[in-house]
Order: structure tokens, then sequence, then C-alpha cells
């Protein structure tokens, strides 16, 4: 009787084994099947992946008469859409050389686009978007104009690559596939960095970058302001931090910086492109550039040389001087009141000439100052190690070290070195770059997520820095930003569960072309343009 029951015990259990084998095992050959019939109906051109795409019969092609309808759900609301509309104009006009009439208010006829929040559904949040295409036309609804101005970078990529060029292009048949399309991000902080204190980048060519990182849905720029070779931000009350600290760079060039009017037309033109300007003052090491302007800011009352070499580490502002402190206060005054940002970077990043103990002082008492101008302190790590420090203050997470941040539930942004700097060389034979934290080619800059390094409840979302220690052109800056940036795009906005390599490669590949005809100079790898 006993051995009987454990006969029966063993068959059920086995029998309970083989059933969850096959039901596992055949929903990975569902999941494989899925993947392969998404691969073959999306058209594979855009980036990031929308979260859905249904392709349908027929298409709608583009005609001299095609008209932009906008209506939002207030008069403001439809100014703004206005605004949006005549991006798109911008975009599409040059190389079709279509006119686009924009109609405010009207119920559109057919030819047209229609951009519109009128019904938008409150579950596609801030930045989310539906896309109906039918032979008619196309239908952009959004719940805000944001989510409508990152659908319009989905129209331009489904359109023939040629729209990308800024010059008449004849015979080309101007159509987008009929298809729907539900969109919107997995992160709300889908950022890029550009150091431009080691090399100096005027603002024609930062707004160059921004707008071409507005095509990939992107949302953030985070300007390295100051460090140890220049300061690049015009602040009032100190004219010698600029006059002094902005008069050069690495490698001894002329520098630059800006002054607060170019500021503000950068983080208009940004805020244009639905992107947020997010400034960092780095401290309390990286101010060699601030040491070197302000006597005062120094032990022994001198300033110091400039600086123009690569080194880190060696710089610390007087943790204990009031006068620091005083000094820290008019400079976040003064930016804060030309960012509209709520972010303020504080740095806290390789701080190895400040003592621990002043450090941590330091950081809880600045983080403390950049809140009472209203703004959410950011900085690198080590600073979720400051006792001080709470989750009223956010980690950029460069290195894996992120134990006291979590610990502390500080909400994160990821950019973890070996995976999302755009100042790695892609391989040991590309020119440009360091490769302290490895080499990053195109494949292992896609092939990651956040919640690798964090728990998802903590990743406000990912940023791709690009420092220029030996980044001096504009050329060498694109080539070390493209094409990474899709893939860093791609990770912040796709579903993990929805991404994956061979797939995008081959989206990347056929976006090449725009990025040509864009002008961009992106790195053209082997692996990926196999016959370029
Ligand atoms: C480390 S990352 C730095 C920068 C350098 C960069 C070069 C970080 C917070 N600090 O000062 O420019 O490495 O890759």
């Amino acid at each position: 009787m006993k051995s009987k029951n454990k006969k029966h015990l063993i068959i059920t259990l086995c029998i309970l084994v083989i059933s969850i084998v096959t039901l596992v095992f055949s929903n990975i050959n569902k999941e494989d099947e899925d993947l392969a019939v998404i691969a073959e109906k999306v058209n594979n051109t855009i980036i990031p992946k929308p979260i859905n795409y249904k392709e349908a019969e027929g298409k709608f092609t583009l005609n001299k008469d095609t008209k932009i309808y906008v209506k939002g759900n207030t008069e403001e609301e439809t100014t703004e859409i206005t605004r949006i509309a005549e991006y798109l104009k911008g975009k599409l006009s040059p190389s079709t050389g279509y006119e686009f009439t924009i109609v405010k208010n009207e119920v559109p006829s057919g030819n047209s686009i229609y951009l519109t929040t009128v019904e938008g559904k409150e579950e596609l949040g801030n930045e989310g978007y539906e896309l109906t295409t039918t032979t008619d036309g196309i239908i952009l609804k959004a719940y805000k104009p944001e989510g409508l101005f990152r659908g319009i970078q989905t129209i331009r990529q489904l359109l023939p690559a040629e729209i990308a060029k800024s010059t008449l292009v004849n015979n080309v048949e101007w159509s987008i596939p009929a298809s729907t399309i539900y969109d919107k991000p997995e992160y709300a902080y889908r950022g890029f960095m550009i150091d431009v204190a080691r090399h100096f980048f005027p603002e024609d060519v930062i707004k160059q970058q921004i707008d071409y990182a507005a095509q990939y849905k992107i949302n953030r720029l985070h300007l390295h302001l100051t460090d140890d070779q220049g300061w690049r931000i015009e602040i009032k009350k100190y004219p010698d931090l600029t006059l002094i600290g902005g008069s050069t760079q690495v490698g001894g060039g002329p520098g630059g910086y800006y002054t607060q009017e170019q500021f503000k037309s950068i983080v208009q033109y940004a805020a244009d492109r639905y992107i947020e300007i997010i400034p960092e003052v780095d401290m309390p090491g990286h101010t060699n550039a601030a040491l070197a302007s302000l006597a005062f800011l120094n032990p022994d009352g001198k300033r110091k040389p400039l600086y123009t070499g690569i080194d880190v580490g060696f710089s610390t502002l007087m943790t204990d001087s009031e006068e620091t402190y005083e000094f820290i206060e008019n400079v976040v005054k003064e930016i804060s009141a030309i960012s509209p940002s709520k972010y303020f970077h504080m740095g806290g990043d390789e701080a190895d000439s400040t003592k621990k103990e002043d450090y941590d002082y330091f950081v809880g008492r600045v983080s403390k100052i950049v809140q009472k101008y209203g703004k959410t302190p950011i900085g690198w790590d080590p600073i979720d190690t400051a006792p001080e420090i709470n989750s009223s203050t956010i980690l950029q997470n460069w290195k894996a070290s992120n134990e006291a941040a979590r610990e502390k539930n500080m909400n994160m942004i990821i950019s973890i070195a070996s995976k999302a700097y755009l100042d790695m060389k892609y391989n040991s034979a590309t020119p440009y770059g360091l490769n302290w934290a490895g080499y990053i080619p195109v494949e292992t800059a896609y092939n990651w997520d956040p919640t690798d390094y964090a728990p998802k409840n903590l990743v406000l979302g990912i940023e791709s820095p690009l420092w220029t220690e030996n980044i001096a052109t504009e050329d060498e800056m694109e080539f070390m930003i493209y094409p990474r940036l899709l893939g860093y795009s791609e990770i912040g906005w796709t579903p993990k569960s929805s991404r994956n390599w061979p797939e995008y490669k081959v989206r990347l590949e056929r976006q090449g072309l725009r990025m040509e005809n864009e002008g961009i100079n992106y790195y053209k790898d082997k692996d990926i343009w196999k016959s370029k």
C-alpha cells in the first residue's frame, strides 16, 4: 500500500515536471515565432522601436497639396501644436519641395497629416502617441503636444530615407505604408551629455547636436559646463571665471564660453525640440578653472595656473571656507535663474584631493544650496555615500557601485562607463576617445539594460556621456556619438522584452542612409554596413 502511494506520487510529479517543461518550451518557441513575425512585419526602420506597429493594406503618398492640420484642446495647445507642425514642415519641405500648408482647428478632409491632442488617451502620458496611416492620410494623436513631437519623428522615419536630405530630391515616391502605431517610452529620462569644458563647443554646434538627437526621441541634454580645463558659463558676479577660466582648453586652444544669453538660446532651442538642458557645475574636484580665476577660492589666496592637460583628481575647493559656499550659492543662483530644468547637476566625481569626511560635508551642504533655489540635485557617484545625501538627490551612476543609493531609495540615472560612455573607443582601431573602461562596440552599447544595474523602480532612465579630453571637433564628436546614441535611445524607450540585437541591427543598417543624408559623420562599422 505504502509503496503504491509512493509510485503514484512519483508518476504525478513526473507528469507535472513534463507539463511545466513543455509549457516553458512552447512559450519560448512562441516568443521566437512572434519575433520572426514582428521582424518581418515591421518595416524595420524605426529607432527607437515602437511598442506596437501593425502594417495594413496600401499606403499614403505625400504630394504638393498635402496639408498639415492642427487642433488642441485649448487655443494655447493649438498654438503649441502649430509650432510642432512648423517643425515637421521644416523637415519635410526641403527634400520634397512641397509646401505643407498648416491649417488650424479644422477637420481634415483627406490628403493630410493631422496633429491633435483632442481625445488623446491619458494612458499615453506626456510622450506617448498613436499614429494611424491610411490611404487618405495620417492621424497623429497624443495626450500632450510633447507626444506629438515624439510622434512626428516616427513619421519622418516612415518616409523614404531621402526625406533626410536638405535639398530637393526628384523622382522619389514620398509614401508611408498604411499602419497603426501605439507607442510610449519605457523611461522618462533618455539623455546624453556633452563635456564642453575639456574642449569647448560653440552654441551652433550644440544646437546641431540637439536637433540630430531629437529625431531619436532623446529628451535630455546634460552640459558639463565646468572642469579643471575650463569654465564655460558666464557668471555675472564673477566675470573672471570666464575671462580667465574660459580662456583655454585641453591642449591649449582658445577655449570659449557661453554668455547667459547664448545659454538661454540653447535652452530655448532644446525646449522647442522637447529636450531639457541640465547644467552641471562639477565640484568639489574638477575645479581648477575656478581656482585659476578667483584668488579667494585658494588656501594661499593666490590664483592657480590654468590647466590644459587631461589628468583628473588634483583640484579641490576649500570645503571649510565660508567664502567657498558663498561663491557656490551665487553661481547656483545665477544659473538657476536662466535654467528652467528642475535639475541642477553638482558633479561630485573623482574628488581625489578632498578628504572623504570633507567631501561628505561639502556635498551635503551643496545639495541644500541647490534645493534652496528650487532644483533637484543630481550627482555622480560616490555622492550617494555621503550621510547627508538622501532620496531628494538623484544619483548619476557611472561606476557599478550604488549600494548606498539603493539603501536610501535614491532615484538613479544609469550611465555605467563600460556600457554607456560615448568617449570610449569602439575598438582599438578607431581613432578618437579613451579606453579606460574598455572598448564599446556598437553591439555592446546596445546589449544591456538599466535593470542590470539597479532595481527598476529606482531607475529614472539612462544617459550616455561624451567626455571630450581628446574629442576636439564636431566631426569627431559625431563619430563618437553616432551610431551608438541610437542604441541608447532604444534602451531608454523600448521595453527590454522587445529588444534584440539581430533585429535592431537590421533597422540600424537602414538608418545609415538617413544619417548620411542628414550629414551626420557616424562611425560606419563594417559589421553593420558591410558594403561601405
Ligand atoms: C571619468 S565619469 C570622469 C571624467 C572623465 C572621464 C573620461 C566621471 C564622472 N568622471 O572626468 O572625463 O572619466 O572618460
